[in-house]
């Protein structure tokens, strides 16, 4: 958290949660990548503290924010499975030469058809899925548009699916705001990489979900 004096965060649970059986999907625009790649980042971070797999944490990237709703929504219902990559596979270099999943510049892109030998990944459900955005006010009305119907987008989806659907979107009036909630602020004070507390959300409620069925 941040330096200053303030009640804001959340409080952590007494339970440890275990994300070992958890099957987790990372949806993320790329749209403002710098702050996009710290975000996720943390959230893989705080899912892998949890005991989540790399081989269980798929991560599939769309063009912009008001593209997540509907990202969510098919990756929830299965249609994912030729078009994304696991943790593993990004890891194991299969599709971008190893080293970090997140190399300086690099996207987490679908692979193009036919061009991944790689296993598919397991077509399980997933308990959650993590929506990651950066949307920043610009001159005009697009940033209140794209802001109300992908906020009240993705709490349908979660609602009508059943499956946690994170809220990983900052909406910020200037850059630097962007930067101190992914933990990479210019000034003294880097902020705190919201990312890792979605991860934990995650898996909070998709351990949640999977008592109350
Ligand atoms: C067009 C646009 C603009 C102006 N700003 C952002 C932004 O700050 N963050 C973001 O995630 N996406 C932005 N987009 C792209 C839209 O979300 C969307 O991808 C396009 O309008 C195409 O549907």
């Amino acid at each position: 958290m941040g330096t200053d004096n303030t009640i804001k965060g959340i409080t952590p649970t007494a339970v440890k949660y275990d994300g070992s059986p958890l099957r987790i999907a990372i949806v993320h625009a790329r749209w403002n990548s710098i702050v996009i790649d710290a975000l996720v980042e943390g959230t893989l971070k705080k899912l892998r503290e949890f005991g989540v797999k790399d081989s269980n944490i798929v991560i599939q990237s769309v063009p912009g924010s008001y593209e997540l709703p509907l990202a969510c929504s098919r990756m929830i219902a299965g249609s994912h499975v030729q078009a994304t990559t696991n943790v593993s596979d990004l890891l194991t270099g299969l599709n971008f030469g190893g080293g970090s999943p997140f190399p300086q510049g690099s996207r987490t892109e679908s692979p193009a058809p036919g061009g991944s030998a790689s296993a598919p990944p397991s077509n399980a459900p997933f308990d959650a899925v993590i929506a990651i955005g950066v949307l920043i006010k610009g001159h005009t009305m697009h940033f209140e548009y794209i802001c109300d119907s992908v906020s009240n987008a993705l709490m349908r989806v979660q609602l009508d699916t059943g499956v946690p659907v994170i809220f990983g979107v900052l909406t910020v009036l200037e850059e630097e705001q962007a930067l101190v909630r992914a933990g990479i602020g210019r000034g003294i004070d880097k902020g705190h990489n919201h990312g890792e507390d979605w991860g934990a959300a995650a898996v909070e409620m998709a351990s949640h979900i999977r008592r109350w069925k």
